[in-house]
């Protein structure tokens, strides 16, 4: 760790308020380069913290730029995790506000629901289906607190993954029911088809992006209790959207869920 305590708690409580009020920011590395992973990853519970201590209720967990569209998309490399707070869902069919939000994007995803605890080290996918109940579609709705989404790999896990909202529904499917790499998706937007994907487009197979998540919280102390909800990453790029569109996913053998943006 290079930041001291007073740091990790300042730049925790300036990436909170600016999802808050819903402004953005700089990329917090341009003020503090010596920042290492532990920083970041120490700012981002900071905020868990924060969110918990007024009463949030952490839901689960998210695995982020876990396919080479993502990756490619913001220019990194590597996956990302991040977790999910109770007041990030909306009711199927609901209505996400974007007043609330800065410059809000959708992404199609898989959803993971565990049966039992989840913990590594040592998780792979097989350890990974076993303790899966279900999985079902999700869209999941991120919103970087940075300026045009522009960050580096530190500076958006210190930001908990752009994460902000999601909507998860459909049919839920057990994991011997359906193939996850084959399994096909399409987002679409206002009615019109607006990306395609396959679930190998996540690592080869979401459930690897479930099990390097698992690995990743081994090493810092931390499982994934039964009953947790987990996104395993953008199978495409996200798109953007604004008040007035509608979006819904469908994921083959698995119905669809969506969501209206309004005001
Ligand atoms: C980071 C979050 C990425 C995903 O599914 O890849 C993410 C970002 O792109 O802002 O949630
Ligand atoms: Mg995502």
């Amino acid at each position: 760790m290079n930041l001291d305590r007073a740091t990790i708690i300042h730049l925790a409580a300036h990436l909170e308020d600016c999802e808050r009020d819903a402004r953005d920011t700089t990329k917090i590395t341009n003020e503090y380069p010596d920042m290492d992973w532990d920083d970041a990853y120490a700012i981002q519970d900071e905020i868990r913290r924060r969110k918990v201590a007024r009463g949030a209720r952490i839901v689960g967990f998210k695995a982020g730029l876990t396919s080479h569209a993502k990756m490619k998309q913001m220019g990194v490399e590597t996956p990302c995790f991040g977790f999910l707070a109770d007041y990030f869902s909306v009711p199927e069919g609901g209505e996400c506000r974007v007043s609330e939000l800065i410059h809000p994007k959708v992404e199609p995803e898989i959803a993971f629901v565990t049966k039992t605890v989840l913990k590594g080290p040592g998780c792979h996918i097989g350890t990974v289906l076993a303790a899966i109940d279900f999985v079902m579609p999700g869209i999941e709705v991120i919103d970087s607190r940075y300026r045009d989404f522009k960050f580096d790999l530190k500076s958006v896990i210190a930001d908990n993954t752009s994460a902000v909202r999601f909507v998860v529904g459909g049919r839920p499917v057990a994991v011997a029911e359906v193939d996850l790499r084959t399994v096909g998706v399409v987002l679409e937007k206002n009615g019109e088809p607006v990306a395609f994907g396959a679930g190998a487009a996540v690592l080869g197979h979401p459930a690897a992006a479930i099990a390097m998540l698992v690995n990743h919280l081994a090493a810092r102390g931390e499982e994934i209790p039964a009953g947790s909800l987990i996104l395993s990453g953008g199978i495409t790029e996200a798109v953007a959207v604004k008040a007035g569109d509608s979006v819904c996913l469908r994921v083959q053998g698995m119905g669809s869920v969506g969501m209206r943006f309004t005001a």
